[in-house]
């Protein structure tokens, strides 16, 4: 047979096969005689080069890898969900959607898969671009990396041009054996699927990505032509041109039948083998999606109701104590292995010692845990009841974990710390901050290089970094030819970077990204930010007096000093540059979460607060509505504090959001 017409006739079969088994889960081939077909093709393939294709199956995992990802632009933005949290809210939704359009529609309910939302482009039935949402409007195109996903088929069985949007997963399983997988390896663990999605697809290497199992379900289709008049239909389409698509949605028209198929959900999600974390009900026909129309960041015709936040008991079987870059020692609690929202929490922070005492924490303690979807798992409460006499103390160390210097708890401070400026545990946690990506961003410094050249005693103190030559790093163990000049271009690149990344990235007690920019902004050098006085500082608005003080502290310092002109004599610009906003990036702390604050604060003002979250990747908002995800409620709070609990919106009270706050210093 002609050799174009058997890779044709390969192609084809081995499309079908990969079809029934990833998609369908209903393979109608066995394993060895797709893989005799794949063989095949490679082997015709690697003869005759001029019959290659980027769509056929043997390309799923491609090439080099890459330097970077290219920036991509929706043409139609990938909107976001409005959520709600309860029956009531979601009849009141229904209700208004019933006003709005004179009559009941047609509902869709599907699952809401808790991966990272991707755009795909057919063209001409062949894949030819996928992309991350990234803000809804510029995205990063990952094809590479999508291509390896076996649910997502490179040729279509019909030449039809257009987009299609779905979440890329991992399954849970996968998941589980990543984690087993970087636990013997000694490799920090995903905390949940959707980070390691996430972190899998964000990969410059799709040979990494391809080993990480992932998969897709379709969930909209984006086309000018009418293909089809409906959501459902929209389903049924992709699914017959080989798209995987989720069975497990249904139509309904009224509020009660959207209700059971939620509750049949909040049993069921634990024995599907993907995460979700709520459900999504969309207006089932486009005409009527076009008459409701949008807001600015979501539709109008679709509402996500999330499942409520999980609370689990697990026991406290010992607390450890870290120290950070700034010298602040934390304790963490080590449970029992424990299933929450789903993923395997074995650790939590207890913060300080003012939490271990207010919440009378025992080692030994049956306590809740509580996970609100990415927000990391809190410790609730202990179950005094169940005490059986064994527990024991929970003792904060005297002395510094990492260097034996002895702790101090400045007056008035939750926190014990180390003084010690030449402690080893700050000296590593500087480092990895210093070059971090909201500071100097060097690229191909990550932890494991950092703690090698720490550990080699290349690298004391961050000016170091700038007298690395090729040869000391050549030594160490998975630094190539390429990577070592990469990094040594890296390092060279951020003597570039303006002054607020150089004074965020000493670490200073208290001064974020915001307050390096206003700092850098007013003062232009760094000799003149070393010689300013608390008052010259705190005349500047958002700098308070606490990090007036702690700034004017650390450069009193004589080692503080030697650094700045160490960095100086290495050639790092210490001038300002002009400062784009820093903008917290998609994967801040409260990424995408809104925020309300109301009552008395004690240790900050509200607006203190405020800065501080929307650091942290929240929008703060004056009022509570069923979009608000968390509510801070300080003393005497009132109507706002009576609406949330209605809503069934989180709400921390003003210890909470210090301990979170503390917990991202
Ligand atoms: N995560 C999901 C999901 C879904 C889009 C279409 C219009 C606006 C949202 O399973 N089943 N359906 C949609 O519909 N979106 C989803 O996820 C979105 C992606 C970005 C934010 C939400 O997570």
């Amino acid at each position: 047979m002609e050799m174009a017409e058997r890779v044709e006739a390969l192609r084809q079969k081995l499309n079908q096969y990969g079809y029934e088994y990833y998609v369908l889960d209903r393979p109608s081939v066995p394993d060895a005689e797709y893989d005799r077909l794949m063989n095949e093709l490679i082997e015709i393939e690697t003869d005759y080069p001029e019959l290659r294709s980027p769509d056929s199956p043997t390309q799923r995992v491609g090439g080099v890898p890459l330097d970077a990802f290219v920036k991509v632009t929706h043409d139609t933005p990938m909107l976001s969900l409005g959520n709600v949290f309860s029956k009531e809210e979601l009849v009141e939704w229904v209700e208004r959607i019933e006003k709005d359009l004179g009559y009941s529609p047609l509902f869709v309910a599907e699952l809401k898969f808790d991966g990272l939302a991707v755009s795909l482009k057919y063209e001409e039935g062949r894949l030819v671009r996928g992309a991350t949402r990234g803000d809804g409007t510029t995205g990063e195109d990952i094809t590479q990396n999508l291509k390896t996903i076996r649910s997502i088929p490179l040729r279509l069985n019909e030449d039809v041009t257009f987009e299609v949007r779905g979440e890329a997963y991992m399954p849970k399983r996968s998941f589980e054996h990543l984690n087993d997988e970087r636990e013997r390896l000694g490799e920090p663990l995903f905390a949940n699927p959707r980070n390691a999605a996430a972190g899998s697809l964000r990969q410059l290497d799709s040979k990494i990505a391809a080993s990480r199992n992932l998969a897709f379900f379709a969930y909209g289709l984006v086309s000018t032509d009418d293909l089809v008049a409906s959501h459902d239909e929209s389903l049924e389409y992709l699914r017959r041109l080989g798209i995987a698509v989720s069975q497990e949605y249904t139509t309904c028209h009224m509020a009660d039948e959207l209700w059971d198929y939620i509750e049949t959900y909040v049993t069921k999600r634990s024995e599907l083998p993907y995460e979700i974390d709520g459900i999504v009900i969309k207006v089932a026909a486009y005409e009527e999606q076009e008459q409701l129309g949008f807001t600015a960041k979501s539709p109008r015709w679709a509402v996500a109701y999330k499942f409520p936040a999980e609370e689990v008991v697990t026991t406290i079987e010992d607390v450890d104590f870290s120290v950070g870059r700034t010298g602040k020692v934390t304790p963490r609690a080590r449970f029992a292995p424990v299933s929450v929202a789903g993923s395997t929490v074995t650790y939590a922070t207890l913060h300080n010692e003012d939490f271990i005492v207010e919440k009378d924490l025992h080692i030994g303690d049956r306590v809740v845990i509580k996970k609100a979807g990415d927000v990391i798992p809190a410790v609730v409460s202990a179950l005094v009841s169940e005490r059986t006499g064994e527990e024991t103390e929970i003792v904060f160390p005297t002395h510094c974990p990492a260097c034996e210097s002895e702790l101090v708890r400045l007056e008035g401070e939750a926190d014990h710390r180390c003084v010690n400026p030449e402690c080893p545990a700050q000296l590593l946690e500087g480092l990895i901050h210093f070059v971090s990506r909201p500071a100097m961003n060097i690229d191909g410094l990550g932890e494991k290089v950092i703690t090698q050249l720490h550990a080699s005693d290349l690298v004391h103190n961050v000016a170091d970094l700038y007298r690395l030559d090729r040869d000391a790093l050549l030594a160490l163990d998975r630094m190539g030819e390429t990577s070592v000049t990469n990094l040594l271009a890296a390092i060279e690149q951020s003597k570039q970077n303006s002054l607020e990344r150089v004074l965020f990235a000493l670490g200073i007690r208290l001064v974020g990204q915001k307050a390096a920019v206003l700092i850098a902004e007013r003062f232009e050098t760094m000799e003149a930010v070393m010689e300013a006085s608390v008052d010259e500082l705190t005349s500047i608005d958002g700098i308070g007096t606490k990090m007036a003080e702690s700034i004017v502290l650390y450069f009193e310092k004589p080692e503080a000093r030697d650094l700045v002109r160490d960095l100086g004599a290495a050639g790092v610009n210490l001038t300002f540059k002009g400062a784009k906003r820093p903008v917290a990036d998609a994967d801040a702390p409260l990424a995408g979460k809104t925020v309300v604050l109301t009552g008395k604060l004690h240790e900050m003002t509200r607006g203190e607060a405020g800065k501080k979250l929307e650091l942290l990747g929240a929008s703060v908002t004056g009022s509570v509505s069923k979009n608000t995800d968390l509510l801070v409620a300080g003393e005497k709070a009132g109507s706002k504090l009576t609406k949330a609990e209605s809503l069934g919106i989180e709400v921390w009270d003003e210890a909470a959001l210090l301990a979170f706050l503390a917990d991202q210093t």
